[in-house]
């Protein structure tokens, strides 16, 4: 029978060409529930028999445990692809149990030295991290190393460690960006913008920044940070007559905690800013883990005065169900749909068709990443009641965007209009067609 896997301490000849492939049986778990570990044991006994058959003419075989092989080839001629699809071709042969048949699954990850790998520690290494991606793929069964994934699982982590260390810090810094009334230039409201003051972190895009914090729950003490911080610039403002609102952004995982609203609420006073002058921006991806925590989480914001806004609807999973049943008061338009605008008939039947559902559901709508003059009018034109983008404003820093704010402060209304970055045409009064 094969060896065990303490002997794939491998050890190689620098001239030689060394392949791992290391090899994993699908289904075993699946064979416990079924048919008891006995059974289970005798389909990886089953597997093991085809395999080091498979095996003979490519290389050594050792059982590494579990479900677990591995087979290393020390070859001047190797063909690798060809080795993996022998090993694979022991899916072929179903494993007989009472009267029912299991197929073989089985998934290969392999790495070749000294191609991909410096030495035999980093061989085994990079075949299991290949073995990795073969098992989450759902279109190859065989995956070779590839630098790629060891720098994506390098990043994953020394990002979280930079991250941490930045919230430590206080180098996450809130940035505004100003959404307006696509009518009046009226400022409806800001939206508070992550920005990192770590060169390393501002390397990356903010999104990618966002996935990883978020598999560490590392994205509720962001969401925290950026309440807060957004928090104290609109009571700044307010106490000098702006009667402004402020959308913070806010992950899943924040609006999975039991006592996610008392605490916000607590944060309310504690600054002294009325709910009202907070909103909360959600993603598509809040609503679709249709988890009662979120849902009790969400009306208990709407009892307090605190309107939520769906982020980039229409680029995920838009679950209609869940935004007529939730008390979402703002749907805010992907900017995919708005770059296109208005040449692109696509993204003009999705922005209509939007508009005209979220009007029935008395919901406003608010678009995402407006440009140009072309968009912005084309958008009032179609009833879209707030606009949002760099036509308006770019993103800007605290103090930019309270100077901003001052400065177009009507003192006595409290109102900040943008009036001078209105489109030519609705500043010359010219008013919208009819939809
Ligand atoms: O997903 P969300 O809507 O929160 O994304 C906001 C992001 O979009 C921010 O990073 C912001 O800087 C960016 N953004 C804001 N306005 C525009 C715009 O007009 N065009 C583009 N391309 N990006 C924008
Ligand atoms: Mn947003």
């Amino acid at each position: 029978m094969m060896e065990a896997v303490r002997n794939l301490d491998v050890s190689i000849a620098p001239s030689e060409l060394v392949a791992l492939y290391l090899c994993r049986v699908g289904k075993v778990s699946h064979a416990i529930e079924a048919f008891g570990f006995d059974v289970a044991t005798e389909l990886v006994v089953f597997a093991a028999k085809q395999l080091e058959r498979a095996a003979a003419d490519i290389g050594q075989i050792f059982h590494l445990g579990g479900a677990d092989f591995a087979v290393l080839a020390h070859s001047e001629h190797l063909d690798e692809v060809a080795a993996c699809e022998r090993l694979l071709a022991c899916e072929t042969e179903p494993f007989q149990h009472g009267g029912a048949s299991l197929h073989l699954k089985l998934r290969i990850g392999y790495a070749v030295f000294p191609r991909d790998a410096v030495n035999a520690e980093e061989l085994s290494r990079f075949a299991a991290r290949a073995l990795t991606e073969a098992i989450a793929s759902r279109t190859q069964r065989a995956i070779r190393f590839k630098p790629a994934m060891v720098l994506a699982a390098i990043n994953i982590e020394s990002i979280e460690d930079t991250i941490r260390h930045a919230l430590d810090r206080d180098w996450l810094e809130a940035y505004f960006q100003p959404r307006v009334d696509a009518m009046t230039g009226r400022v409806t409201g800001f939206e508070a913008l992550a920005r990192w003051r770590s060169l390393v972190l501002k390397e990356h895009d903010t999104l990618e920044l966002i996935k990883i914090a978020e598999r560490s729950m590392l994205t509720t003490d962001i969401d925290t940070r950026m309440l807060r911080l957004s928090l104290e610039w609109v009571a700044t403002l307010t106490r000098s007559g702006a009667d402004i609102t402020v959308a913070v952004n806010h992950s899943a995982r924040s609006l999975q905690r039991p006592d996610f609203a008392s605490r916000l609420a607590e944060m309310l006073s504690e600054l002294a800013v009325a709910p009202a002058r907070l909103q909360l921006e959600l993603t598509e991806t809040v609503l679709i883990e249709d988890d009662a925590v979120i849902a009790e989480n969400l009306r208990a914001l709407h009892r307090q005065g605190i309107a939520i806004l769906l982020d980039d609807f229409g680029s995920g999973y838009s679950s209609l169900r869940y935004l007529h049943e939730l008390p979402i008061a703002t749907v805010k338009i992907d900017k995919s749909f708005v770059s296109g605008l208005p040449a692109e008939g696509g993204s003009r039947l999705i922005v209509e068709s939007t508009v005209q559902l979220c009007q029935r559901l008395g919901k406003h709508t608010v678009a995402e990443g407006v440009e140009t003059d072309e968009q912005w009018e084309y958008l009032r034109s179609v009833g879209c009641e707030e606009v949002q983008g760099y036509r308006i404003a770019r993103p800007a820093d605290a103090e930019t965007m309270r100077d901003l704010v001052l400065h177009h402060l009507h003192a006595h209304s409290g109102a900040v209009v943008l009036a001078d970055r209105l489109p030519e045409s609705a500043a010359a009064g010219n008013s919208v067609n009819q939809a």
